[in-house]
């Protein structure tokens, strides 16, 4: 991207001001104003830098927020791209956590249904995949894999019954995008979602 090359420039000729300053501060160490003054201005060279790398990192969350739209899709807030492989729950939401998301959280019908359609053409023939909808650190309350609670719930009829031992929740395809609880060791093929700011 054009623009983090430029940002980029900007941080190095910072860098070199600033360099520059300092050594300048060790020469006038008997000048007392002066010495003051480059202080200044190396404090404010700082806190520039600072501001830059801020904008540098947005920059490349942004980039990578596009990468991720364009290989997956873009619908309402929200990007999904689908993964590659099968997980277990906790590695499955690991992965996600590295690319910047979270486990997919359907919040309404709308969502749901997008990704329902978004999980059929990406990943075919696949029946059921992880959601980011848990109930492992109290049983029976199920709430978001960033521990919030939920407002919304599509369980299957008869649906979560795993108790203790199924603490993970899948989407199934068959039954039309509706909800299970899962036992969290098994495999299965799984759906980031990105928010997009
Ligand atoms: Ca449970």
């Amino acid at each position: 991207m054009a623009q983090t090359g430029f940002l980029i420039f900007l941080l190095v000729a910072a860098l070199l001001l600033l360099d520059h300053a300092t050594g300048q501060s060790s020469q006038s160490k008997a000048r007392k104003h002066s010495k003051r003054r480059v202080k200044e201005k190396a404090d404010d060279l700082k806190s520039q830098i600072d501001k830059l790398w801020q904008e540098v990192n947005s920059l490349k969350e942004m980039q990578a927020l596009q990468t991720v739209c364009l290989r997956g899709t873009k619908v309402h807030k929200k990007c999904y791209l689908a993964s590659d492989g099968a997980k277990h729950f906790h590695e499955a939401n690991e992965d996600c956590i590295a690319k910047g998301g979270t486990l997919a959280i359907p919040r309404d019908g709308d969502e749901t249904n997008a990704l329902r359609d978004y999980g059929k053409k990406s990943m075919p023939g696949v029946a059921d995949f992880w959601l980011g909808v848990t109930d492992m650190v109290n049983e029976g309350k199920f709430v978001d894999v960033n521990g919030m609670v939920l407002n919304y719930f599509n369980w299957d009829r008869s649906q979560p019954r795993g108790g203790k031992r199924e603490n993970c929740v899948s989407l199934s395809q068959s039954a039309q995008g509706k909800w299970s609880d899962e036992v969290c060791r098994t495999l299965k093929r799984y759906i980031c979602e990105f928010l997009i700011p």
